[in-house]
């Protein structure tokens, strides 16, 4: 393809409640959307990514405003200069073409996303079918964030289980863990169910998190921190919920450590933070081969978003419930046609490239900034 222009487009989506995990309180989104313009054999496209990072650098070093920076100055520059050089642009060339910048992987993926969307939509192929997914839907789960009581949790797992969600992610920090897990275990029964502490602890309360052992979660995600896997390997053999990793793993060399170093039983895969969705290929084909489960994970993702972590769930590796639920759960207006639950499930769109597109009265609606970076 050509690169004709790309337009990075800051839209600003309301969380229909807040959503608290151990590092902030959100109470309202503001995505980076890429638009990409290109030629292919002669043919004008369209494709759609979408920059996971959020408006502060809280769970990643990436945040919005680093994000548009780097995509204005280096990365999109860098796309022109690769096809003025004589390159072939495909979604397969860009991580090459970008590989002198360091880090900034959730923008670099926001742009392989968009060349990938056009790519296909050109090429009449949905993502599922790039993906080699191997189902039509996906099961559900959801994340609950960190509420003021245990009464508020349990109305809200209680809500969430009547809509048909099929595993609960409970957001867990210092000081609201194990009480809360054994509320919703009594309440609840026997439902699959899974914590999330965002490296809010450290490996000196092992014991406390040892307590969690009692309640037979499917695993716990990320307790300690980005940079040790090291340290999670130890904790993961004083424990006998199973080690998943979020933060840890940056790449696909980071899940291949982790595996190694018996760091990681479960490995948490969001698309944005490895640099985009063919490094999370790479994961998933290398989980798969060392026998370790993995599952989508989510950035509150808007129907772009949405559309491709359901398409790559769709990989037959994907053995455990993601956190693709449906729009509603975040928004009361998604920029797409809404992604709805039906018997648990979230239907992977089938149409070429992502299958959804934005609605242009909504995207009007909810930009904030819109810039174009021409060649
Ligand atoms: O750790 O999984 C996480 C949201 C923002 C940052 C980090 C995380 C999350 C979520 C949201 O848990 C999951 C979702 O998008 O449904
Ligand atoms: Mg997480």
């Amino acid at each position: 393809m050509r690169l004709l222009n790309v337009e990075l487009i800051t839209v600003r989506l309301p969380l229909v409640s807040p959503f608290t995990t151990s590092f902030s309180t959100q109470t309202e989104r503001t995505p980076l959307l890429i638009k990409l313009t290109a030629d292919v054999d002669g043919t004008e496209v369209v494709g759609w990514g979408e920059c996971v990072a959020l408006l502060d650098p809280l769970y990643s070093e990436e945040y919005l405003d680093g994000a548009r920076d780097v995509l204005r100055r280096y990365l999109v520059p860098l796309l022109y200069q690769w096809q003025d050089a004589g390159h072939t642009l495909t979604a397969e060339t860009v991580s090459h073409a970008l590989r002198h910048i360091v880090g900034h992987r959730m923008a670099k993926a926001a742009l392989e996303m968009a060349v990938l969307d056009a790519q296909l939509r050109a090429g009449n192929t949905s993502f599922a079918s790039y993906f080699g997914a191997t189902t039509a839907a996906v099961p559900s789960g959801v994340s609950v964030g960190i509420v003021p009581s245990i009464d508020h949790l349990l109305g809200t797992v209680g809500d969430y289980l009547d809509q048909g969600y099929v595993r609960i992610k409970l957001k867990i920090k210092p000081g609201w863990d194990v009480e809360p897990v054994r509320a919703v275990r009594e309440r609840f029964g026997d439902i699959p169910l899974q914590v999330d502490a965002n490296a809010a602890y450290t490996l000196v309360d092992a014991p406390l998190l040892r307590q969690l052992d009692a309640f037979e979660l499917l695993l716990i995600e990320q307790p300690l921190a980005e940079d040790d896997l090291r340290q999670h390997a130890l904790l993961a053999r004083q424990m006998t919920t199973p080690m998943c990793l979020d933060e840890s793993i940056v790449s696909a060399a980071a899940a291949a450590d982790a595996i190694a170093l018996g760091a990681a039983a479960v490995i948490n895969i969001k698309p944005g933070r490895v640099g985009g969705y063919l490094e999370a290929r790479r994961i998933h084909d290398i989980a798969a081969a060392n026998g370790i489960a993995v599952w989508c994970g989510g950035m509150l993702e808007t129907g772009l978003g949405r559309a491709a972590n359901a398409a790559l769930a769709g990989m037959p590796g994907f053995t455990l419930p993601g956190d693709i639920s449906a729009s509603d759960r975040f928004y009361r207006l998604d920029i797409t046609e809404p992604f709805v639950l039906d018997a648990g499930q979230i239907t992977i769109p089938s149409g070429p490239g992502l299958g959804v597109t934005p609605l242009p009265d909504v995207l009007k609606e909810v930009s904030v900034h819109a810039e174009t970076v021409t060649a």
